[in-house]
């Protein structure tokens, strides 16, 4: 068993794990209406490592009477704005001192090194409150020039669009649920968080650090429980106003046709099939390590992972041999083990999706360069896998796979626009990664490329960038400006002097 015994928790770690995890409705965490519970496991051996309460219907139906309360009558919306923005800060500074503990809830119930957690999760989470906690004081309408002007003016107000619905899927839970809550705090409004029933623990953490910064009741609420329940009811209540997803695209899918019920706004975060472009001239150590990290951080569970690699024929091999090299060196294990490097997958379910493709690439063609194997033991863990001759007839190149699993190619050198074409050949557009030291193809790729994100050289993650995709990838923009405007209803005033 490649899962190393489980090192001792610390006593605020066992406390929480082993505490009574409610909804938090209001001011009060109260078990879910049916009584019913589900239970959250350890993905690096598949035991339970709590219990927490399954929200359905009714509860849902609670919580949106909380928010909504909150919302009309409440003081949130009227506060004024610095006042939000100090309470955000605080709930920043809480999470920061916190954060020790939160990183390693969040390795243990999504199985994620702790390392990663507390050193990437956790710091882009609590830039994103200190980020948003300064909107709250600059979300400005305009003064509008009008085309026919006579004895009146006008302008526009950017006011919350009221009560929202969140749902988190479970591959980065408490980073994604930050990038939904401090947009929408910044911008006054109140909301029901659900996290994935994979990884609701660091949400109900999470709640407990919103009571103790002294945010008034019904602001955040947060319901766990299944997204065909829970999720679905969200997404067809009549009492939200909008709803933000990070998910499948299927289910992203379903949640429009639910939300159709009041015509709610949605901003959805869907899957991706990011390429990754290696020109020659690239700087091929960072270049490589670049390309490895892009498919096998957070075990390939990351929406823009690096999944699609595209090489210059003249460095193809050198390419995939030095992340071959990589990939051999990976070290496995579990996450809250210090030595461990890559965590197991979220689940059985997603396990025996990603060695389904590995399968199925191979039936379909596919060399298998490395990995591809399952370690034996009672963990969700899946070998870092390279394929090539790979082609875009395949389903490992034209789906989303949502695990440690590369398709290498090459791309034909003699047109950039024969690249960019190949590149978009995919229902997808969240990202794209080039390597290269020459700034124009850089740049001119950068525009041909149809994705949310187009990385050059490694660049990264940071609160104030839009982040979000063209096409099956999505809808809306979340962080920098156009994630806080995504809360807000545009109002146009006319007044006759
Ligand atoms: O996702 P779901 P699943 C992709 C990835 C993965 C696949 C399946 O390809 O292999 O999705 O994962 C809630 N109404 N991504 O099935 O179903 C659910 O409870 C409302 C990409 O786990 O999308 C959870 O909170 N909500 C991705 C959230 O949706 C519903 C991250 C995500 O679950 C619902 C995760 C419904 N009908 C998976 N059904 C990314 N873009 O980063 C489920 N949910």
């Amino acid at each position: 068993d490649i899962a190393a015994p489980l090192l001792p928790r610390p006593a605020s770690v066992a406390k929480f794990l082993d505490g009574q995890h409610r909804l938090l409705i209001g001011d009060d965490w109260v078990a879910a209406a049916s009584g019913e519970t589900l239970d959250t496991l350890d993905p690096a051996d598949g035991t339970t490592l709590a219990s927490v309460a399954s929200a359905g219907a009714e509860d849902v139906d609670r919580a949106v009477q909380a928010a909504r309360r909150a919302f009309e009558s409440g003081p949130w919306p009227s506060m004024p704005p610095n006042e939000r923005a100090r309470l955000i800060w605080r709930l920043a500074d809480l999470i920061e001192a916190n954060a020790d503990e939160i990183a390693l809830l969040e390795s243990l119930d999504n199985g994620k090194p702790v390392g990663d957690a507390r050193h990437f999760d956790l710091p882009h989470a609590i830039e994103l409150f200190r980020y948003y906690a300064g909107w709250a004081t600059k979300l400005n309408g305009e003064s509008i020039a009008l085309s026919n002007p006579g004895t009146w003016h006008a302008y526009t107000l950017r006011e919350p669009v009221g009560v929202v619905g969140q749902i988190v899927p479970w591959n980065a839970p408490f980073m994604i649920a930050a990038s939904k809550l401090a947009p929408a705090l910044a911008a006054g409004c109140t909301m029901i968080l659900k996290p994935a029933e994979q990884t609701p623990l660091t949400a109900l953490r999470l709640g407990q650090l919103v009571q103790e910064a002294g945010f008034p009741p019904g602001v955040v609420n947060i319901l766990t429980g299944y997204g065909k329940t829970a999720g679905a009811a969200m997404a067809a209540h009549p009492g939200i106003d909008k709803i933000t997803f990070t998910g499948s695209t299927a289910t992203g899918r379903e949640i429009v046709h639910a939300s159709t019920s009041n015509f709610k706004r949605v901003t959805l975060e869907l899957g991706g099939k990011t390429p990754v472009i290696i020109f020659p001239d690239a700087d091929m150590e960072k270049a490589i390590a670049g390309a490895a990290r892009a498919i096998f951080s957070n075990t390939g569970q990351i929406c823009n992972a690096g999944s699609r690699l595209y090489t210059h024929p003249d460095v193809f091999d050198q390419v995939i041999e030095g992340v071959a090299d990589i990939a051999r060196n990976i070290r496995l294990g579990r996450g809250t083990d210090p030595q461990t490097q890559m965590g197991p997958v979220i689940s059985s379910q997603q396990l025996d999706r990603i060695t389904g493709y590995i399968e199925t690439g191979q039936q379909q063609g596919a060399t298998l360069l490395s990995g591809g194997g399952r370690p034996s033991g009672s963990g969700y863990f899946v070998e870092p896998t390279i394929l090539t001759d790979t082609t875009h007839k395949m389903d490992v190149v034209r789906e989303e796979i949502f695990g440690p699993v590369l398709c290498a190619m090459k791309f034909d050198p003699e047109e950039i626009d024969r690249i960019s074409a190949e590149a978009n050949q995919s229902d997808f557009g969240l990202g794209a990664v080039i390597w290269t030291r020459d700034i124009g193809v850089a740049h001119g790729l950068a525009r041909k490329l149809k994705a949310g994100t187009v990385r050059v050289n490694g660049g990264g993650l940071d609160p104030a960038l839009p982040f979000g995709g063209f096409k099956a990838s999505g809808w809306g923009r979340e962080s920098g400006r156009e994630g806080i405007e995504a809360y807000t209803e545009v109002k146009s005033v006319a007044v006759n002097y």
